[in-house]
């Protein structure tokens, strides 16, 4: 099943783990218990049960079926996340547990033709889902690869309807300081808030993910609802999402609010403009003691290098 392309940003063998060469997709099925005996709990109700496998599996993209690397194994990548709203520290996946996302809805608002609001489960159901391995790059220099299990951005919008003049989507995360402390913290710019212009949004890699690992969205995941853009740093890639919103006014994000000059609404992954405080060359994956070189857009160029044509100054642009 697994497709043998080597792709130019696949990594030197040598820094893969046997761990995650192991990983393969048969193996994840497995481990799951994912066949004869299995309940069929559906994508209903049960849905917002944290760690509940999807039954039966949602299908893979074969257009996403490798990432040229092996999968993070999900031990890591679930005991090492970027959730602000829990703690700035790596370890927040026990605080994140406090997040209830029991009878969760989505508002959808601005430039549509109908404002309305929609649960996760009749969001689902209009939806469908699919998994796509995705390769995905902190900011930070470090990159996992997940199987996500979501749907496309775009079926997002053909269910809201925006108006013709709508250029940008804007996504919200919760707000609630009694679930998240770091939210009484102040100087951030809480509710944490990214957007993409609707070129971006509508482009076939913009996913909106429901699940990873074969399972619902782990709480510090980004649980039930969150983003994978996974041609831009993660930071865009937003998390515990209430609220989208069309507007023509380009939406600035969390990281762009606090400090503009770091973190820039385009945040393409560009391994030829550095972070004013660090390179972003080479990147650590969570899974190696070693570093591999990080590729412009990700690696995913053949599907997003279009849409930055003809900006003047690519490289300044990508980043600011
Ligand atoms: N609401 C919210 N979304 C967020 C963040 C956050 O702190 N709050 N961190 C971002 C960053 S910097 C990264 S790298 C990814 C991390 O996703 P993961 O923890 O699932 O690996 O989430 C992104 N989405
Ligand atoms: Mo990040």
């Amino acid at each position: 099943m697994i497709y043998h392309r080597k792709p130019n940003w696949m990594i030197k063998e040598n820094l893969v783990t046997d761990e995650t060469l192991l990983l393969n997709r048969r193996k994840l099925l497995a481990g799951m218990g994912i066949g004869a005996g299995a309940a069929a709990l559906g994508l209903g109700a049960e849905a917002a049960t944290p760690e509940a496998p999807f039954t039966p599996m949602p299908g893979l993209n074969s257009n996403f079926e490798d990432a040229g690397r092996g999968i993070t194994a999900e031990s890591i990548t679930s005991k090492y996340n970027n959730f602000y709203e829990f703690g700035s520290s790596k370890r927040i996946a026990a605080e994140a547990q406090k997040l209830s996302t029991d009878d969760w809805v989505v508002e959808i608002d601005g430039m549509v033709n109908k404002p309305f609001q929609i649960g996760i489960e009749d969001l689902l159901k209009r939806t469908g889902v699919e998994e796509r391995i995705y390769r995905h790059r902190c900011v930070e220099a470090w990159s996992m690869v997940v199987p996500w299990i979501g749907f496309p951005m775009a079926k997002l919008i053909d269910l809201a309807q925006p108006m013709s003049g709508a250029k940008y989507i804007r996504f919200e995360t919760f707000m609630d300081t009694k679930v998240a402390k770091e939210q009484k913290v102040r100087w951030y710019p809480w509710p944490y808030v990214e957007g993409f212009t609707m070129a971006e949004a509508t482009n076939d890699l913009a996913f909106m993910v429901v699940g990873a690992y074969g399972k619902v969205l782990h709480k510090q995941f980004g649980a039930p609802l969150r983003v994978h853009m996974p041609w831009k740093f993660g930071f865009k890639s937003i998390k515990s999402i209430v609220k989208v919103t069309f507007t023509d006014e380009r939406p600035v994000g969390f990281w762009e609010n606090l400090i503009a000059l770091e973190y820039g609404f385009w945040a393409n992954v560009n391994p030829a403009v550095d972070h004013p405080r660090w390179s972003q060359a080479t990147e650590k994956p969570l899974d190696s003691d070693g570093r591999i070189p990080t590729h412009i857009f990700n690696g995913y160029g053949e599907h997003v290098a279009h849409l930055y044509e003809g900006m003047d100054d690519l490289g300044d642009r990508l980043w600011r």
